[in-house]
């Protein structure tokens, strides 16, 4: 299924964010666009549609679907919150673009998980890699490990194929000491996306979405096998990491960093 202009056509949620801004602008010369957000975007440019919706909405999903050959899911919450909010936005949300893109025949999903289904892990025990026991850090962690288990049922039961991409820390360049182990540079972010979206027989996939640092706690085997060869490695600006640092060198002891202590938390223990 193709566009007018023969471009393949994908939809990107949580094209607001910043992920989805940087996405964006990766993907739009290579697929017809259709852009949804509940908040406001820039307007639409050549090949691109854009959508105001809440991936609350159901019936919204179903018609940003129509005729899509692959969604890419980048809404939701991207930190601890009240867990309903968690739950609304992440689980729910998740479910919904599911359910939207089974019931169009979309062909690819590509999901926004995060490193957090495993954040109590200890740093000591790399390199863990997809096949590691989930170990959420919070209520976030948990409803990316519920998205990973939505998308294996929507493989499973229904055939749509889904890559679970457990992103690190995305940005322009590393901030603080973690970092070093868990960036995602922009342009290797875009790249996992477009590999995920290209790659043949991909079924169900989850993999780890960082660049290639040289002081990564996770394996990056299952996105090597998409053909991801990252073009970034934080190690590039650890002496830049290390000063603005000063005494503060210390990367705790769990891969999730601040996102496991219980104040993470605490502060979102009210439900609604
Ligand atoms: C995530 O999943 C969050 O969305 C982001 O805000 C960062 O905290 C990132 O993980 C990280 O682990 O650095």
């Amino acid at each position: 299924m193709s566009n007018g202009d023969g471009l393949r056509r994908v939809l990107i949620t949580g094209a607001a964010g910043s992920i989805g801004r940087v996405v964006r602008a990766g993907l739009r010369d290579h697929y017809a666009l259709r852009l949804l957000d509940r908040a406001a975007q820039e307007p639409a440019g050549d090949g691109e549609e854009v959508i105001t919706a809440d991936i609350g909405d159901l019936d919204a999903l179903v018609d940003a679907c129509e005729g899509v050959d692959g969604v890419v899911h980048l809404a939701g919450i991207p930190a601890e919150d009240r867990f309903s909010a968690i739950a609304e936005a992440n689980i729910t949300g998740t479910a919904h673009v599911l359910e939207a893109a089974r019931r169009q025949g979309v062909g690819r999903a590509v999901l926004a998980s995060s490193n957090h289904v495993t954040g109590f892990h200890p740093i000591s025990a790399q390199r863990i890699g997809p096949d590691a026991e989930p170990r959420p850090d919070t209520f976030y962690g948990v409803s990316k490990l519920a998205l990973e288990g939505l998308g294996c049922l929507y493989a499973e039961k229904f055939g749509l194929e889904v890559a679970c991409l457990r992103i690190g820390s995305f940005g322009e360049r590393p901030h603080g000491v973690r970092s070093l182990s868990t960036w995602l540079s922009h342009r290797d972010a875009v790249q996992l996306v477009v590999r995920c979206l290209e790659a043949p027989d991909l079924g169900f996939t989850i993999l780890y979405g960082i660049s290639g640092n040289s002081r990564a706690w996770w394996d990056l085997s299952a996105a090597h096998a998409l053909g991801y060869e990252p073009q970034d490695d934080a190690e590039a600006y650890a002496q830049e990491v290390l000063a603005d640092a000063g005494a503060d060198v210390d990367p705790g002891v769990y891969q999730g960093g601040s996102f496991t202590d219980v104040q993470t938390t605490l502060e979102h223990v009210e439900y609604d």
